[in-house]
Parts: structure tokens; sequence; C-alpha cells
């Protein structure tokens, strides 16, 4: 595909985000001059959002970083000069032997999230180099280890619902997920079961996109999410609208359950939520009455200090009902769990001298940074923008400031963080190199074939850890396998059954490979809980410390337990900052394109806050607390509850604007998973 200067090639979108879409590359004199939706992928059908659409834009923009490049000014500031791959690579080699040499090989870090999903490129080489030289682990939390932990005690196996079977739903609850903005083709779905009659409810603190389309648009007070659903439990049990042959068959707990609910009245939910009593009542009897209600949970409610509890609780619900046994019933939260690969034979964690390292939670680089006792002396950045995406802005950057410290970033852009490399070296985009993708919500597997030559002197994630490897001596066969080596051996897994005819033959024939979802059939009844059935009490979180019923525990900052200001408190408002639409985190802030999109960063705010503060639509703001500030346009807007503030998106600091959202976000971990507590701070704001 690389060698042909004209036509349309297949291609995945490497992006986090769950749709993972089948795309179509149009190419006219050997450059990418359309992203175009592949109408054969059997979910996306050919649809894809405006930020992939201008993928070109970043593919081939003016700043993507082409040559390896050396630090020459202060930690921070971007000046950085060009050197050669073998400068760079001598350079990094040498500084890991000394620093190992003198401090061990735990005192080399990797930082690295999903900014391309491949999993040669994020679950493969980078792993087996990491093992290989024994660095501490990064415990990957950032994202949805909180919720992931709550619906795991509750259901065992990472999936639930799958996204074809939601059009037969005739309820659809979106629990915290702006999933016009960042699970499309789900509303596509959703429009489907619309026409069949279903309705589609949205709960959440702001009336995103998503809260806009929906037919019931339900406001709550952030966090509180576990005292609804058990206010929608009470009225369940209360006006028997559960399924009690289904409990008795699928579940545990649940005598222990209708008992404990008993003190969720309608009318304390309320006043924990914000939602009025009423509603709540509706919402409930809606849920019990109808035929198979599915429940979509957002990744926004778990970012919270109750975040895994949160989505505990709302995996009970369906198991109340007995929802999972009809057609498009039941919930999801992630369903990256049926396409489980070999990650033994990809991560290799056999070459790991040292299999007791230490794992470092990534909410607490900062903290981790600053540590005295056995200190962090390298630091190993890809596929992630921790300047901007980790809470605590402040104190991430003080570690990264650190002098002392060695830091690599390997990336396509000069990012926040690239800044404090002392080594940047060019990263490959996706579309110039071989990877195998997986999809977290729907079951298609698919494969990426380089579509153009790498640009500049960049390397692909496989590419780079393999060079490395070998320049550091490790003479394994792992660090000379092809990629279709190793999409082989990931995907020769026979303890997962739903791989079972995924082969990288029918990849490269047909593009998108469904899963065999056969044993989904028997689902309910091998769930990997203790128990083996949905467990409404958990005797594993008992043992964690942790409620073994779901319970609602208030946040830690802000508000005392009636959801009131705490008297006295200097930072009233909660500030929620999920994502925006056009950029990908903070993938696509630094495109003009993407930018004059979004315009500028806004808070919106609502009329009686900003009246109390004197503050007028439009007027520059300033949001701050005791770890930072964010300067930002006020729009004064009822989409939240009084008390609630919010600001989308992942900006980069530029421009002179004053820090990014995370100035202000907690690195507090919250109760579950080690995950990360975005959304549970407290702020003030002023006008400027
Ligand atoms: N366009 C776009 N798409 C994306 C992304 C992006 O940055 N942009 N990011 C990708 C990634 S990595 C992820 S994890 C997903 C995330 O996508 P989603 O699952 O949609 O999750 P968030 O957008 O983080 O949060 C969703 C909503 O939760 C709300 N929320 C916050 N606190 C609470 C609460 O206490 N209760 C309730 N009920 N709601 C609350 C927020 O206001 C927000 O509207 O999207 C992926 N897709
Ligand atoms: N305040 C607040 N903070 C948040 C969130 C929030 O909602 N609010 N959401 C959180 C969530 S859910 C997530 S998942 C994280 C996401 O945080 P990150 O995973 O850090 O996501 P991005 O900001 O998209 O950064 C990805 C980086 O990877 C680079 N990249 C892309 N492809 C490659 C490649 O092939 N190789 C290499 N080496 N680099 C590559 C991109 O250029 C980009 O700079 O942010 C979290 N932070
Ligand atoms: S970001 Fe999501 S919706 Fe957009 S093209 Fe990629 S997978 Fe599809
Ligand atoms: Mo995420």
């Amino acid at each position: 595909m690389i060698e042909q200067e004209n036509g349309v090639f297949p291609a995945v979108c490497p992006l986090d985000c769950p749709d993972t879409c089948g795309l179509l590359l149009h190419k006219e004199n050997g450059r990418i001059v359309k992203v175009t939706g592949n109408p054969d992928h059997p979910i996306t059908q050919g649809a894809i959002c405006n930020k992939v659409r201008n993928m070109t834009e970043r593919v081939y923009h003016p700043d993507r970083v082409l040559y390896p490049m050396k630090r020459t000014g202060p930690k921070g500031e971007g000046q950085f000069e060009r050197i050669t791959w073998d400068e760079a690579v001598t350079e990094i080699t040498q500084r890991f032997r000394d620093i190992i040499a003198e401090h061990g090989s735990e005192a080399i870090l990797p930082y690295s999230f999903y900014g391309n999903m491949g999993i040669l490129s994020v679950d493969g080489m980078d792993r087996r180099f990491l093992n290989a030289l024994g660095t501490s682990r990064l415990d990957q939390t950032i994202c949805n280890s909180a919720g992931g932990a709550g619906w795991r005690y509750t259901m065992g196996f990472g999936g639930g619902t799958t996204p074809e079977d939601t059009e037969y739903a005739d309820l659809i609850l979106v629990w915290g997920g702006n999933i016009i903005s960042t699970n499309m083709h789900q509303v596509v779905i959703a429009e489907r079961a619309r026409k069949r009659g279903a309705k589609v409810v949205v709960i959440d603190v702001h009336r995103n996109r998503t809260g806009q389309w929906a037919d019931w648009f339900i406001p709550l007070y952030p966090g509180t999410d576990t005292a609804l659903a058990l206010g929608m439990m009470h009225i369940l049990f209360r006006d028997g609208l559960t399924d009690n042959d289904f409990m008795a068959k699928y579940t545990v707990g649940h005598e222990e359950l209708r008992e404990h609910v008993k003190a969720y009245t309608p009318a304390l939910v309320s006043q924990i939520t914000g939602i009025p009593e009423e509603d709540i009542e509706k919402l409930a009897r809606m849920y019990g009455e109808a035929e198979a209600a599915y429940i979509h949970i957002g990744n926004g409610l778990q970012h919270h200090d109750n975040g895994g509890m949160n989505i505990r609780s709302i995996a009970c619900l369906p198991a109340l009902t007995g929802h999972w046994l009809k057609q498009g019933g039941g919930a999801a939260k992630s369903n990256g769990g049926y396409n489980a690969m070999n990650s033994e034979a990809l991560e290799r964690p056999d070459l790991r001298p040292n299999p007791e390292a230490r794992s470092i939670n990534m909410n607490r680089i900062g903290e981790a940074l600053a540590m005295t006792e056995q200190p962090i002396k390298a630091l190993l950045v890809y596929c992630s923008n921790p300047l901007v995406v980790a809470p605590d802005t402040a104190r991430v950057q003080a570690g990264f400031a650190r002098e002392d410290l060695f830091t690599v970033v390997h990336d396509l852009f000069m990012t926040d963080t690239a800044k404090y490399a002392d080594i940047l070296l060019p990263a490959t985009s996706s579309f110039e190199s071989t990877d195998l993708f997986g999809s977290y919500w729907h079951q298609y597997v698919q494969i990426q074939e380089p579509v153009i030559p790498a640009q500049g002197e960049s390397k692909s994630n496989v590419e780079l850890f393999s060079l490395l490897g070998r320049a550091m001596g490790f003479d394994e066969e792992a660090f000379s396998q092809t990629e279709e080596q190793m999409i082989e051996a990931a995907l020769d897994y026979p303890d997962n059954p739903y791989l079972n005819g995924v082969t990288l033959e029918s990849l490269k024939e047909q593009r998108f490979v469904k899963l065999d979802m056969t044993p989904k059939l028997h689902y309910l009844d091998r769930l990997p809980t203790p128990s083996g059935k949905i467990e409404l009490y958990s005797e594993a979180m008992k043992l964690a410390g942790l409620p073994p019923l779901p319970e609602y525990v208030p946040l830690k900052e802000g508000y005392d337990g009636e959801r009131r200001p705490a008297a006295g408190e200097s930072f009233p408002l909660m500030f929620i900052s999920p994502p925006n639409h056009n950029f990908l985190n903070s993938t696509f802030a630094n495109v003009e394109k993407h930018q004059k999109l979004e315009k500028e960063p806004v808070l919106q705010i609502h009329p009686e806050d900003a009246a109390a503060r004197g503050i007028t639509d439009g007027d520059p703001v300033c949001v701050y607390n005791e770890r930072g500030r964010y300067e930002l346009k006020a729009v004064v807007t009822d989409k939240m509850l009084p008390g609630t503030v919010v600001s989308q998106g992942l900006w980069w600091a530029k421009d002179g604007r004053r820090q990014r959202a995370n100035a202000l976000t907690p690195d507090r971990l919250a109760d579950m998973g080690g995950g990360a507590t975005f959304f549970s701070t407290t702020v003030e704001v002023k006008r400027q």
C-alpha cells in the first residue's frame, strides 16, 4: 500500500475511543488527501467523527516532530537541536546503564497510556523492553480503573451488553457518558431503538450534547449516582418491580440488598442528588416496567472519590429486574474483556529479571517524582501527555522539572510534556505502521498496515522498543520479531474462546473479523465472580475493606453529607472537566482546525452562581483552588444545577493561557482500582 501513489486503502482509527472505526484513506500522489469511514465496517458503517475526518491536518502538520532531538534550553521551554538516531540511542542506553548501575533498574519508570490503541504499540514491544530492562511498573489507572474494579466485583467479567443488541432495548439509560461526542455509533444504534419506540434517558451533572438529544435529561449533583441507584432499588423492591426468579437463580445477596435499600427513601435520595422525588419515582418505574432496559455506563461518573462504588451500584440494577435475559437489556461499562489477547506472548513478563518490581500509580506521578527514597531517575514517556492529562499539574510539573531526572519522550508533537524531555524521539502516526486493534465496545478485531511511509525519521513504538532492546544487548528473539509474528502470537490464545477464528490471515483478508460470540450465550451461567453469580453482596469487597453492599459515600471535598456547601468552605463550587467534542483527550488540541471548532476554553457557570460573583456571560474569569488556577471565558447557563461549574476539553498551556484544567484537579485516588478523581474537586471563580 505504501508503494501505491494513488488509491483508497483500508485503515483503523487508532484513537482511544470505543468506536474503533473502520476508515478509508484516499491517496493522491503518495499523500493521504482524505479520510472517510469504511462503509463495509459492520458497526461503524462509514460514518466517522469530525476529528478524524480532519486527521490529515494532524498527520501532515508542519509542527510534527520528524527527527530525534536533544534539549538545549531549560526544561519546559522547548528549545531543542536535531541529533541522529545513533546519537539518541547511544545517549539513552548509556544513561540507562549508568542509572541502573548506581540506583538499580527500578529507578527507570515508563509513563504511557493509549494515545495509540494499537496492541503491538502499547501492550507489546514496549512491555517486552520494559520487562527485560526491569523498570518499575506503571499502574495505568487514569481512565477506567475505578469503574472497572466496581464492575468486576459485581459481574466478574469485563464485558456486558453488545452494541448490536442495544437496538432492541426499549429503554436506554446513558449514565455519566457523553456519547454524542465520545461514542457516536452508540447514538446511531440508539436512534434505531428509538424508531422502534425506545426512550433515551440521560443522567449527568450537565446537559451536554447527549443530554440535549435525550428524551429526558436528569441533572444531579456530582458523585451522588450511587444514592440514585439505591433510591431506584428501594422503589423496585417496594413496588414489586423486581424479577425474583432471576435474582434467585443468578445473584447472591438479594435479600440483604432488599433490607439495605429500605433506608434510601426517595426523600433522602432527593436531598442527596438534587433530583425531585417524583422524578426518582418516575425513573424507577420506567426502569422496572421496561421489557429490556439497557444502561450505558459512561466514564464520567467513576472519576470521583466514590467512582468504583458508583459503577458497582449501577451494575446491580439490571440484576434486580432480570433485564439481562432480554435482547438489548443489561448494561455495559467496557466490552474489552471479549477480545482479551495473549498478553504473556505479547508482553513477555518472563523476560523480567525482577518479578517483584514496584508499581507506581500513574495518577500520583507528581508525588512519585518527588520521592527521595529509591528515587526515580529516568522517565520514558510515550503515547501520553501527562503535563496536560494527569491530575494536579503543579506537582507533575515540579517533578518533570527536576534537573537530575533523565526524561525521554516519544511523540508526534512537541507536547507540553515533550518540552521537558532531554531526548525527544519522533513517533510515526498509526497510518505509517502495522498494528492490531480490538475495540472496548464492539466485537470486531482489525489490522492496520502502513499506507504511507514513516514521515521524516519517525519510528513506530514497535521499531523504537526493539531498537532500544537490541542496543541494550537483549538478544532474545522477542526483540527481532516482525509485527506479523507478534499478531500471530497475540491471537494464539485458547484461554479466550471469543477469539476463536480470528487469525492474521482472516484479518488480512477481511480487515474486520468478528469475535466468535457463541460463549456469550452462557455468559450469565459462568460469571467469573467468586460465587459464579452476580454479586449484589460481595464478600470480596468486604475483604478489601469496602462496603459489601452498594452504599453511598459522599465525596471528600466541598459539600457536607447533605450536598450543600459546607459552612465556611472557601471553594464552594464543584469543578467538572470532561472531554470535549473536537479533541481526543489532549490530542488535536494543538491542531488549528480542531482548535477553531472548539473556539476557546470556557467555563459553564449557573446564573445563580454567576450573579453571586458579579459574573456575566462572556466575562474572562479565573477558576482557582489551593492547587492552582485556570483562566477562561464564562458562559452563563442553566445546564447544571447551581453549585457545579463545567469546563470541557484538555487544552494545552499555550498562547499565554494560564495553566490547564488539571491545575485544579486532585491526585487523590478513588475508592477502587487506584482510579483517578478528576471530577471530585472544588473551586472558587472570580471575574478577571
Ligand atoms: N470527542 C471525544 N471523544 C472521546 C474522548 C475525548 O476526549 N473526546 N475521550 C475518550 C476517552 S479516553 C474516554 S475514557 C471516553 C470518555 O467518555 P465518556 O464515557 O462519555 O465519559 P466522560 O466524557 O469522561 O464523562 C461523561 C459525562 O460524565 C459526566 N459526569 C461527571 N461527573 C459525574 C457524576 O458524578 N455523575 C454523572 N452521572 N455524570 C458525571 C460529565 O459531565 C460528562 O458529561 O471518551 C473517549 N472518546
Ligand atoms: N481533567 C481531566 N483529565 C483527564 C480526563 C478528564 O476527563 N478530565 N480524562 C482522562 C482519561 S479518561 C484519559 S484516557 C487520559 C488520556 O490521556 P493520554 O493517554 O495522555 O491522552 P492524550 O492526551 O490523547 O495523549 C496521547 C499522546 O500520545 C501521542 N501518540 C499518539 N500515537 C502515538 C504513537 O504511536 N506513539 C507514541 N509514542 N505516541 C503517540 C499523541 O501525540 C499524544 O500526545 O486523560 C485523563 N485526564
Ligand atoms: S475518534 Fe472514535 S468516532 Fe472518531 S473516527 Fe475514531 S473511532 Fe471513530
Ligand atoms: Mo479514557
